[in-house]
């Protein structure tokens, strides 16, 4: 007997069939955001990144160009099994000369993306940027009193949201358009209403032109505080999640997004009962929205068990978003992408009759089979997915080998 055998015996005696799990792993799509590879720089501007996010640490080797960039989005997604999706921003546009502005961006200025994307046979999502461009005046995007400010950036969510009609016709897979500002004040407001309701103005005048909401899925991304925004947050939690259940649109909960005591995983059934789909942007918060490497640590763990123990596999867009530069960049993708994935399938190797330890309030037994399945040999399991995948175990050696081939010249 093999080790996966071994294993698979192990998990059958707790009740879990783990050729189910891996086969439902497979069909997992996790939407890998591309800034991980240059630290949120995209190509369109030479700002330095605003709007209260930060990439801290100078390791050698970042993409400066959007070949670099493809070069080591295909390096990283050798490195990872399961099924994956492009995570685009706007400032990702390529332009060739003919520049626009991001009021005026057009779905050419993407056609070497869906190039890429369709010779890999992955869909694509998109992210407005609203953020590091001369145009986000005092800290403010979409909320600006500023009417010239504010009616910028709705032309640049309407410019968006063609870009993201075009990626899903082009690929042939829906794509995920997540709405995000930075909008927040550094010190206590005079006026905590006024930003938020022209925010609302603002999203209605985007999400009203028309769009095919069977090709785009448009999300909206809650926050707690920015750095140098400490005081106040336009797009707070309650804003987001409100706004979206009045628009009939998807909201999106990123983990580093709330007090550090709040955890997304405990707000996810919540959501799921009252929305057909949510999506995430799984992170590493450590003390703040720090955007570390995501682990396989309890949290993303406890994250992929309410997907998958509410059966919501099918309604959670499960996207990335963190961003390291003190370590290889490479390596950092590959790390949280297989977490997430590691998380999912620890999640599907439990087995089915827990909630009905938890409704027999038979807590005794509960805690047993839970810290049981802890020590369970998830890792060879884990392996055989790697193997089926056709994928590394170890995959130092060829980060180590790309970093000293590739990316040490840059
Ligand atoms: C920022 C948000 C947002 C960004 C990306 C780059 O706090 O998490 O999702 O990280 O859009
Ligand atoms: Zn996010």
């Amino acid at each position: 007997m093999n080790r996966y055998e071994e294993a698979r015996s192990i998990y059958a005696a707790l009740g879990v069939d783990a050729e189910k799990a891996l086969s439902a792993l497979k069909d997992v799509t996790v939407s890998v955001h591309c800034w991980q590879g240059d630290d949120v720089s995209g190509f369109d501007t030479a700002d330095a990144l605003s709007g209260g996010i930060q990439t801290t640490g100078n390791y050698p080797g970042k993409a400066r160009t959007p070949e670099e960039l493809m070069a080591d989005i295909d390096r990283a997604f050798s490195l990872m099994p399961g099924k994956k999706k492009l995570n685009l921003h706007a400032c990702y546009a390529i332009f060739d000369g003919d520049r626009a502005d991001r009021d005026a961006i057009r779905p050419e200025h993407f056609k070497k993306w869906v190039d890429f994307a369709k010779a890999r046979g992955m869909g694509i999502d998109f992210n407005p940027t609203f953020f590091s461009h001369p145009m986000v005046k005092d800290n403010l995007t979409l909320s600006s009193p500023d009417e010239a400010v504010r009616a910028f950036w709705v032309r640049h969510g309407i410019a968006c949201l063609k870009i993201s009609e075009y990626f899903a016709e082009e690929t042939g897979v829906p794509c995920v358009m997540n709405i995000w500002i930075p909008d927040g004040y550094k010190d206590i407001p005079a006026d905590r209403l006024g930003p938020r309701a022209r925010f609302k103005k603002s999203l209605d005048e985007i999400l009203d032109t028309p769009y095919d909401r069977s090709k785009v899925y448009v999300t909206l991304e809650s926050k707690v505080f920015g750095i140098g925004l400490e005081s106040y947050t336009v797009g707070s939690a309650e804003f987001c999640l409100s706004y979206s259940t009045k628009k009939g649109i998807t909201p999106l909960m990123d983990n580093g997004h709330y007090h550090p005591t709040e955890m997304v995983s405990d707000k996810i059934p919540s959501l799921l009962l009252f929305n057909e789909k949510i999506a995430l942007h799984v992170t590493r918060p450590v003390r703040w929205d720090s955007d570390h490497v995501v682990l396989f640590d309890d949290e993303t763990k406890e994250i992929a068990k309410e997907i998958v123990r509410n059966d919501a596999l099918g309604r959670v867009f499960i996207a990335t978003d963190y961003f390291d530069a003190s370590i290889n960049r490479i390596s950092a993708w590959v790390t949280g992408v297989r977490n997430v994935q590691k998380a999912l399938l620890f999640a599907l190797l439990q087995p089915a009759d827990l909630k009905e330890l938890q409704d027999a309030a038979d807590f005794t037994a509960l805690m047993v089979k839970q810290e049981a399945l802890k020590t369970a040999p998830f890792g060879d399991v884990w392996e055989e997915f790697l193997k089926r995948e056709q994928v590394v175990s170890d995959y130092l050696p060829e980060i180590r080998a790309y970093e000293k081939n590739v990316l040490s010249a840059r």
